[in-house]
């Protein structure tokens, strides 16, 4: 069972991830997260060359189905109807046009199609019309993902029929910070839809964002509760937050970019065998950060102009970044 971290638990105690990925405190990824950055980044990249080729990246596209008008109070989201972040809401997309937007990403060279919904938990009348645009993008050739708040029993095992590849549903944040960000659920609601997504057979993506105003030790506490995850996630977002006005996050202090690089680096060293995905936040990032991320371990980005509601980089910007490091592009997970 997916349970919260108990950080004074000795790390024996701590479920056995999967994949023979070795069991991760959080002091024990804590001690990682402090090493020297070169004995950090050494590590990493060595544990990184183990499981993945070191000059291959990972494409997802996403698309965002259903914009804005949530429920949820979030404090980093622009899509939270309570804090006016200018973002118009907009009922679920037609079936035609998400298909349009999942041929383009697979023209442009995505192999993952990743849609989002502004939902705190889908009804089954959502679900319905998921399943459509699930079966379609499929059978594009692309891998499906779906992103779409708290799932009930049930909801999981109709996704994976109409040929769902990943679930996303993050842990964003150590289990004793989530309360300053979001109150209107609580980490073992997370716990309990990624248990139902592992339970259906799906692959899970799960992962968080930094710069929230969390410590250095809350940052173990989010990669050590991700690490414990049986099995555990085949794709692990890191999110730089995207301080958008009229959140509350909105002047959050920015993080230190090479802690940023830190914790991706203790990312794929608790989770060895894990897609790490540089997530949002690259567009503010110069390209000599987002080298060094990679360089950490990461070795997938979302691709494409626009995340779900706030800018990413040009996919030219990527391409020139991808050929001055000698990347290729890696298809699957
Ligand atoms: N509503 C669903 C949910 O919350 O699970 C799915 C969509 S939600 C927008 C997906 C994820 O986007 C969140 O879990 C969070 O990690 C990320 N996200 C949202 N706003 C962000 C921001 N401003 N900066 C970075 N990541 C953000
Ligand atoms: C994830 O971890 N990051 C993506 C995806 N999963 C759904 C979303 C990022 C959203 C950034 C803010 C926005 O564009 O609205
Ligand atoms: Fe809603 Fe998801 Fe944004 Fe939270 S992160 S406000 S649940 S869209």
């Amino acid at each position: 069972m997916n349970t919260v971290i108990d950080p004074l638990e000795p790390a024996a105690s701590v479920p056995n991830a999967g994949a023979g990925a070795g069991t991760w405190s959080r002091e024990a990824v804590l001690d990682v997260l402090d090493l020297p950055f070169a004995d950090l980044l050494y590590r990493a990249q060595t544990v990184h060359r183990q499981h993945f080729d070191a000059n291959a990246v990972q494409l997802s596209q996403l698309l965002s189905i259903k914009t804005g008008g949530c429920a949820e109070d979030c404090g980093y989201c622009p899509q939270a109807a309570r804090y006016h972040a200018g973002v118009e809401a907009t009922p679920l997309m037609p079936l035609a046009e998400v298909v349009a937007a999942a041929s383009a990403a697979r023209d442009a060279g995505a192999t993952r199609f990743c849609m989002g919904a502004a939902w705190r938990s889908p009804k089954d009348r959502d679900i319905d019309q998921v399943t459509e645009m699930v079966r379609a993008v499929a059978d594009l050739g692309l891998e499906t993902c779906v992103t779409l708040g708290m799932l009930r029993e049930g909801q999981a095992e109709r996704l994976r029929d109409a040929g769902l590849d990943f679930y996303n549903h993050n842990l964003d944040t150590a289990p004793e910070f989530y309360g300053e960000v979001i109150t209107t659920r609580d980490y073992q609601d997370r716990l309990d839809t990624l248990e139902r997504v592992r339970a259906a057979g799906l692959h899970v993506c799960c992962g968080g964002i930094l710069g929230m105003g969390e410590s250095r030790a809350q940052r173990a506490g989010l990669l050590a509760q991700l690490a414990a995850l049986d099995p555990q996630p085949e794709s692990v977002p890191i999110n730089n937050l995207v301080r958008v006005e009229g959140t509350p996050l909105a002047d959050a202090e920015p993080l230190d970019p090479l802690e940023f690089v830190r914790t991706v680096a203790a990312a794929r060293i608790v989770m060895p065998r894990s897609r790490v995905r540089l997530s949002a936040g690259r567009e503010q990032m110069s390209d000599e950060m987002q080298t060094l991320c990679l360089l950490a371990g990461a070795n997938s980005v979302f691709y494409g102009e626009q995340l779900l509601t706030t800018p990413n980089p040009r996919a030219q910007r990527d391409r020139d970044l991808f050929a001055r490091l000698g990347l290729h592009i890696d298809a699957g997970h």
